[in-house]
């Protein structure tokens, strides 16, 4: 599983001030704890509160390469800001994300050919996000397909099906389970699967349970990576047990440990 660690990101009211401030060092601290954790990508958001947000975003990108080489997952919704932080990227990027809208497919599945990197895709469109997996899968269906088009090949494109906090929907997280499911078929080689897995507990009390939980069930329905809290030691613990037991990873008395090493 691809751990994408979620932690640099403006809506984190730190993050937020270590980017108006420009306290690399206090960034640093974060991208450094997340890479030992076993994060594999940094996102990188500055959040919605950032006044130049392409500025904001190479400092962010050039401030985290100082410490540490893991590649990053460019986190924005505007395509200009994606395209800054991933000419800035030296160790590989992934962009998070395009949508199902042709208005963003189409350039964004140009950057991921132009910088021949991953791609997210959100299940979601001018109308919002399908309330059901089929929904889901439909939009999916019309990111693959601009995949195609654009020769991105289709193993590179992570779709996320979208999970929302549990207090508001609650019938959402099954069909998100049942969509990535239907996202493994939709064509050869099959997409990979990916998901914000703490937005299901934004508001939530027991918020780490509910995490730790939720991804459990989102692995055992196949999902690829997620975009997670790294520094929940539990959580990634939790991660390597089950895809040990989906018999993804081989079995020794020190699992945790062989796999962080790896
Ligand atoms: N899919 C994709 N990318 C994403 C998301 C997604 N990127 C952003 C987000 N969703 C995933 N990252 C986070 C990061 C933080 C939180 C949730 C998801 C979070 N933050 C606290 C909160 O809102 O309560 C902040 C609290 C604080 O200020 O300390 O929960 O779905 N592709």
């Amino acid at each position: 599983v691809v751990i994408i660690g979620e932690r640099i990101n403006g809506m984190f009211r730190a993050v937020g001030q270590a980017i108006r401030d420009h306290d690399a060092e206090a960034i640093q601290k974060l991208a450094r704890a997340q890479v030992a954790a076993g994060a594999n990508y940094l996102d990188v958001n500055v959040g919605p509160a950032a006044a130049e947000p392409l500025e904001a975003m190479v400092w962010l990108v050039n401030a985290i390469q100082e410490a540490t080489d893991a590649p990053l997952a460019i986190d924005s919704p505007k395509v200009e800001v994606i395209e800054a932080g991933l000419a800035a990227c030296k160790n590989g990027a992934m962009i998070n994300s395009t949508d199902a809208r042709s208005a963003k497919l189409q350039p964004l599945m140009a950057l991921a050919q132009k910088y021949d990197c991953p791609i997210i895709g959100l299940t979601m469109d001018d109308r919002g996000i399908p309330g059901d997996a089929s929904g889901r899968a439909e939009m999916a269906m019309q990111i693959v397909a601009a995949a195609m088009e654009t020769g991105v090949p289709t193993d590179r494109v992570y779709l996320d099906p979208l999970i929302l906090p549990i207090n508001c929907a609650q019938e959402g997280a099954g069909e998100v389970l049942e969509a990535i499911r239907q996202c493994k078929l939709l064509c050869d080689p099959p997409p990979k699967t990916v998901l914000g897995l703490s937005n299901v507990s934004q508001g939530s009390k027991y918020r780490e349970l509910i995490n730790r939980t939720y991804l459990i069930m989102a692995l055992a329905a196949g999902l690829d990576a997620a975009i997670v809290d790294a520094l929940d030691t539990e959580l990634v613990n939790s991660m390597i047990t089950a895809e040990m037991l989906l018999n993804k990873n081989i079995y020794c008395d020190d699992y945790i440990k062989a796999y962080l090493s790896m």
